[in-house]
């Protein structure tokens, strides 16, 4: 039996890689004392959104700190998926936008890949601002909205579920516990 063979572009921070996490952990740690949004709570795709003015500096302080996306978790289940649909037959790439504030971060996304998914994964990074431009069937991505220059991208974009992309309600969602049966493979 033939399978269709599609092209998958997976996102990485928030589907493969635990950046939530990471944060919570670094900012516990360093202002117990200070308010902070649990996951759960999280209404917003960037966290600095949901913290006040005054504490906005010290968000990003921390994402842009050398080894916040070295020592990220890997999110349960995501390189297993990533491996399944490619013994499945499937195109697999790992589609990522780095930080602006690039110094640590585009470095240690690659080194994270390798590290944690494996040596042989780190071809298969697409490191764009701009995942519109990329072409595949489909951009699996925590993301709400992924707008770019181009107004039709080719992908379909499926939401990998997270507390802070539940308003959407007209794409499909899924979690590496759902995904063969979300996108019916
Ligand atoms: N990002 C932030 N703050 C957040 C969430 C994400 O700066 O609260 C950055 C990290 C990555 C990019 O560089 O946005 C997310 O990339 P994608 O997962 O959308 O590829
Ligand atoms: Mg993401």
């Amino acid at each position: 039996m033939g399978i269709n063979k599609m092209r998958f572009l997976i996102d990485m921070d928030g589907v493969l890689s635990d950046f939530d996490g990471e944060f919570l952990k670094r900012w516990r740690e360093r202002y117990p004392d200070k308010f902070y949004v649990p996951l759960a709570e999280r209404t917003t795709f960037y966290v600095k959104q949901q913290y006040p003015d005054e504490l906005k500096p010290l968000v990003s302080e921390i994402v842009w700190a050398p080894g916040f996306f070295r020592d990220m978790m890997p999110v349960d289940g995501g390189k297993e998926a990533l491996t399944e649909m490619r013994s499945m037959g499937h195109e697999v790439f790992i589609c990522t936008s780095p930080l602006t504030t690039y110094q640590n971060c585009v470095l240690e996304k690659f080194e994270w890949v390798d590290r944690v998914l494996g040596s042989q994964w780190v071809s298969n990074i697409i490191l764009t601002k701009d995942k519109t431009l990329v072409k595949a069937d489909y951009l699996i991505d925590d993301k709400p909205n992924i707008t770019g220059v181009e107004n039709t991208p080719g992908w379909e974009h499926i939401v990998y579920d997270q507390p802070y992309n539940r308003e959407i309600d007209n794409k499909r969602r899924l979690t590496w516990g759902n995904w063969k049966s979300v996108l019916r493979i």
